[in-house]
């Protein structure tokens, strides 16, 4: 690799202005800190983008550990997306740059001196940064072995994907006893969210979200769920009344599952409707930190008369807040996939709210739908309402219908602007109006099953 200009790109940022609330709500932002906790530079032009974050009241530096070559002509990016002040100082390179609340800096030095440094933030803020310090190692040695040493894993040769590589549901194989078995696994992927937005991610099976499980109510459900995680996790099945054992809790109904193991989940798939599979982390704390790396998926359970619609579309709603991003099946806007209906459809759209901590009031142009199932629970036909807009918590799930009787293209978006911003915005495209519309919204309908 020698020679080669390998520009490592690590993307981290401080939030410590938006550190109120629930406990729950700090750990959203340590995202991406455990898979980015190093990087390497191989090469004499060694370029790094470094942040500051300040995650529950504890300094972090991401990447905290940098591993460069001996001689190497380092430059860091440093991005301070805070509200305060922070600065960043090497002694032994004389490097102490002081950076302003949300902006930017780039500093350079030549590694010339063999060993392990400390980098560090030289301003007084308050939060306790200023005895956190991260990494830098500069070596003579092969810069792999001694990133090895220090724990360091590089994930920036990991594949990127994107929903053109997702299944939409995961295939299974019957067991003897008629019963469904599944193989998940969780793995680090670097996702294509669109619009230029490449993440480091967590995923199901390498994608976000993870893939449709879709069974039938009363059928037995074999999950032999694997983790390729740097990190230990667990598997919850949210809505499903299972078998305490089976329900995914570490430290409470099972031990965390390493990196490399296999646990085998296994229930009866009880009550019918729209559910889903989501970590519930390693341990007390990393919930939604994982969750919103990516790991979540849809899990419907069909009743055993299953009146199907013309159309039955998943929205998996889920979110990188410190990135600004926020997807509908794992993509934003203008890179969703659009639904694509044709006039008359009874249309029912399974909403989840798969985010950690926001809530979604979603929106649909041009029709009222009825809301028919609450976290997957029907609701009796006199009790269902009719609404335009309807907001969606974390954790919770809305099933609602419409029928198809208004031709257009009709946005169907997060009526939280910001989120719509960042990405939360589908269409509704019916497909007589594909023709007379513009070609863009025509190369992104699709999925319509023909009938
Ligand atoms: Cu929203």
């Amino acid at each position: 690799m020698t020679g080669v200009a390998v520009r490592k790109h690590i993307v981290l940022r401080t939030l410590f202005g938006l550190y109120i609330g629930l406990g729950l709500l700090f750990v959203a932002y340590g995202s991406a800190q455990v898979i980015m906790a190093g990087r390497i530079a191989d090469d004499a032009d060694a370029q790094f983008e470094l942040e500051m974050r300040v995650v529950k009241n504890r300094w972090q530096w991401d990447p905290d550990t940098i591993v460069v070559p001996y001689g190497a002509l380092v430059t860091l990016e440093i991005e301070n997306e805070d509200d305060f002040a922070h600065g960043f100082a090497i002694n032994e390179f004389g490097v102490d740059r002081r950076l302003p609340g949300g902006e930017r800096t780039v500093v350079q030095f030549v590694a010339d001196q063999e060993g392990e440094f400390e980098f560090f933030c030289s301003v007084y803020c308050g939060v306790g940064h200023y005895d956190q310090n991260g990494t830098l190692v500069v070596t003579q040695d092969d810069v792999e072995q001694v990133a090895a040493e220090y724990g360091v894993e590089d994930t920036s040769d990991l594949p990127v994907r994107s929903r053109a590589d997702a299944m939409s549901q995961l295939p299974y194989e019957l067991d003897a006893d008629g019963g469904k078995e599944f193989e998940l696994t969780a793995e680090p992927v670097r996702w294509d969210y669109g619009n230029g937005e490449i993440i480091e991610s967590w995923g199901y099976n390498g994608q976000l979200p993870g893939p449709e499980i879709r069974v039938t109510e009363g059928e037995t459900v074999r999950i032999i769920f694997t983790n390729e995680l740097p990190v230990a996790t667990t598997v919850h099945w949210h809505g499903v009344d299972l078998p305490n054992e089976m329900d995914g809790v570490p430290g409470y109904t099972q031990d965390p599952i390493e990196p490399g193991e296999t646990f085998v989940y296994e229930f009866d798939a009880y009550p019918a409707g729209t559910r889903f599979y989501h970590t519930h982390g390693s341990h007390h704390g990393d919930e939604a930190e994982q969750m919103d790396m990516g790991l979540a998926g849809a899990f419907v359970v069909e009743p055993r008369e299953f009146d199907e619609p013309d159309l039955d579309y998943t929205m998996v709603l889920t979110e990188r807040i410190r990135d600004g991003i926020y997807p509908i099946n794992g993509a934003i806007y203008p890179d969703t996939e659009f639904l694509s209906v044709r006039e008359g459809d009874r249309v029912r759209v399974r909403m989840i709210n798969a985010g950690s901590s926001t809530f979604h009031p979603m929106h649909l142009h041009g029709h009222q739908f009825r809301v028919v199932a609450t976290d997957g629970n029907p609701v009796p036909e006199p009790a269902q309402l009719t609404r335009n807009t309807l907001p969606l918590l974390p954790g919770e799930t809305y099933d609602i219908e419409f029928i198809a009787d208004n031709p257009g293209v009709w946005l169907f978006h997060c009526h939280e602007l910001q989120h719509a911003g960042g990405g939360m915005i589908t269409a509704v495209v019916y497909e007589d109006a594909v023709e007379d519309e513009n070609v863009a919204i025509e190369a992104q309908t699709g999925g319509h099953d023909e009938h």
